[in-house]
């Protein structure tokens, strides 16, 4: 009987919320097969902690993909989120090209937030990043990564609408089929907040917007990308996903508000049930 199989390609913060650690358990819990290429094993992510070790896998993923490729394994999405260097995100690119098949090519390439690159980022690495959002099915920028994508001014939010759609149109010209911009506030309804999406290949815009919670976690984006990924690798459409994905995240920070014990992410295990739920509708 078949099963969907997805590859998320990201670090390992071995304590904090994010990435693998997130990805793993959530793409699970939808029920899909969750393989994984950690690219880094850091002891915590790098958002608020210092300190942290780092150990670079980068010399594991071309050997990780030839023995896979040996195995001759097929995937229905390859996803990859926190990538430490240029050298890895020419290795995604040769991912894609092994396994990228009929598997949907999913990137949420995350570089920063609030207008600021994350420590170690740097523009020649969005310059980079952008060249591979140009060989993906589908990206999930937040405003600061698509601005450096693409070389404009950050502005702060909210945002007029038709600008949003503009960023979105300039990101699928990059090459991607859909681009989707997370986080998005839009001055018409500021006490809303979701994600705007752009499929050039219809031409058509849809989004979906939830409350507008006056908190921020770490690691809500990757909450955010892995169910939005796991979504599309079961075949919902675009507009479910983005649905299921922005549901499943504002329960997660509706969970942890008030939690001052772990401010470094959210208690999205206790939400598990939550997001089952989601994907019965
Ligand atoms: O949540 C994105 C992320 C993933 N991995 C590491 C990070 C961050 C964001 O700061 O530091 C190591």
């Amino acid at each position: 009987m078949y099963q969907t199989r997805v590859l998320s390609v990201q670090d390992i913060s071995c304590f904090g919320k994010c990435s693998l650690t997130v990805a793993l358990p959530i793409i699970s819990a939808m029920g899909a097969e969750t393989c994984i290429i950690p690219t880094a094993i850091l002891s915590t992510h790098t958002g608020g902690f210092t300190g942290y070790t780092w150990r670079d896998l980068t010399e594991d993923i071309p050997k990780i993909a030839s023995h896979w490729k040996s195995l001759d394994l097929s995937f229905d999405a390859l996803c990859t989120g926190y990538l430490g260097s240029l050298e890895q995100i020419g290795m995604v690119k040769d991912l894609f090209d092994a396994f990228g098949g009929k598997a949907i090519k999913f990137i949420d390439p995350v570089m920063g937030d609030n207008g600021k690159l994350y420590p170690g980022f740097t523009p020649a690495f969005a310059a980079e990043m952008a060249k591979l959002c140009g060989t993906a099915d589908v990206i999930v920028p937040n405003m600061t990564e698509a601005s450096y994508m693409l070389g404009i001014d950050y502005q702060a939010g909210p945002y007029e609408e038709d600008d949003i759609k503009e960023i979105l149109v300039k990101l699928t010209a990059l090459g991607c089929h859909v681009a989707a911009m997370t986080g998005v506030v839009l001055t018409s309804a500021p006490q809303r907040q979701g994600v705007i999406a752009y499929d050039s290949r219809t031409d058509s815009f849809c989004s979906y917007f939830s409350e507008n919670l006056p908190v921020k976690f770490h690691g809500t984006g990757d909450i955010y990308a892995s169910t939005m990924c796991g979504a599309l690798a079961l075949g919902r459409g675009l507009e479910a996903s983005l649905k299921i994905a922005v549901d499943y995240t504002v329960a997660c920070i509706k969970q942890s508000m008030g939690d001052d014990e772990h401010p470094y992410g959210v208690r999205f295990e206790e939400c598990i049930p939550t997001l089952v739920e989601l994907l019965k509708a």
